[in-house]
């Protein structure tokens, strides 16, 4: 899953595909790199990012989902809160609801999820963008996400959402300390139990560059590490903005795996 951004602020990527020529390259670009999925957001949900209306997050990802409409194989995916964000990119071609406020109570969202058939990315977050990072708290970090699918599987499936559609989150960096992400990490084989696909979203963030002697030109390497370790975690969908170094890093892991 390559990612595109249609913000002027999320931190790696801000403000650098707000022109819809721009966006579809770059979207025509990862799709080149073998991504199989192109995850189109116009809100960024960085730590203490701010809300984007919900007009502004459409004249942002909107020309761009209509630009890319029959011009790419690639599976389109929303990232978004907003259930009329995510109504009108699937009405525009997009398969896959990205939803990073999965834990935010939105029936609209799984209403619309239930009625369009769409894939439905369930991601954990504890808070929100605007102080997710202040003071996280868990008891025990892959426990507390295990129960939080639990709950929102049974939830989802009240709204009419086959488990079929749900991909699971845990949604690395939101709401977590560094600790956490690494418990995350360390605790993917856990989130298997939900025989749902598992997809992992840690390119380029900062507690990729937080380990002691850690540097910020260092985040990608440390993500792909990650990657390697998450497929032997059963992990199937990744998320990142080095969609052709992350291939070859799934490459040879799988192949030395397949051995
Ligand atoms: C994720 C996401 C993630 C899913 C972002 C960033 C923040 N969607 N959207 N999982 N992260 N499903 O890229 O640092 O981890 S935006």
């Amino acid at each position: 899953m390559g990612i595109l951004n249609v913000t002027p602020d999320s931190f790696s990527d801000g403000g650098r595909f707000m022109d819809p020529q721009a966006a579809l390259d770059r979207a025509l670009e990862l799709e080149a790199q073998g991504a199989a999925i192109i995850d189109i957001g116009g809100e960024s949900t960085r730590p203490q990012a701010l809300p984007v209306a919900e007009a502004e997050e459409l004249r942002r990802v909107m020309p761009v989902l209509e630009a890319l409409a029959g011009r790419t194989h690639a599976v389109i995916s929303i990232d978004t809160m907003k259930p009329a964000v995510a109504r009108a990119a699937l009405q525009a071609g997009a398969g896959i609801i990205n939803d990073v406020g999965a834990s935010l109570q939105r029936p609209e969202m799984w209403e619309l999820a239930a009625q369009s058939g769409a894939a439905y990315v369930c991601m954990h977050m504890q808070g929100t963008p605007a102080t997710m990072q202040v003071n996280p708290v868990y008891e025990n970090v892959v426990q507390d996400v295990v129960r939080f699918f639990e709950e929102k599987m049974a939830r989802l499936r009240s709204c009419g959402i086959l488990p079929e559609q749900i991909i699971l989150d845990p949604g690395i960096g939101f709401g977590k300390t560094l600790d956490h992400n690494l418990d995350l990490l360390g605790g993917l084989a856990g989130f298997a139990r939900f025989n749902r696909p598992l997809l992992l979203g840690v390119s380029r963030k900062s507690f990729l560059g937080k380990l002691p002697g850690g540097r910020k030109s260092g985040r990608v390497a440390a993500g792909l590490a990650c990657t390697c370790l998450a497929v032997q975690a059963g992990v199937q969908l990744f998320r990142t903005h080095d969609v052709a170094e992350t291939i070859e890093a799934l490459r040879m892991t799988e192949t030395v795996l397949g051995r």
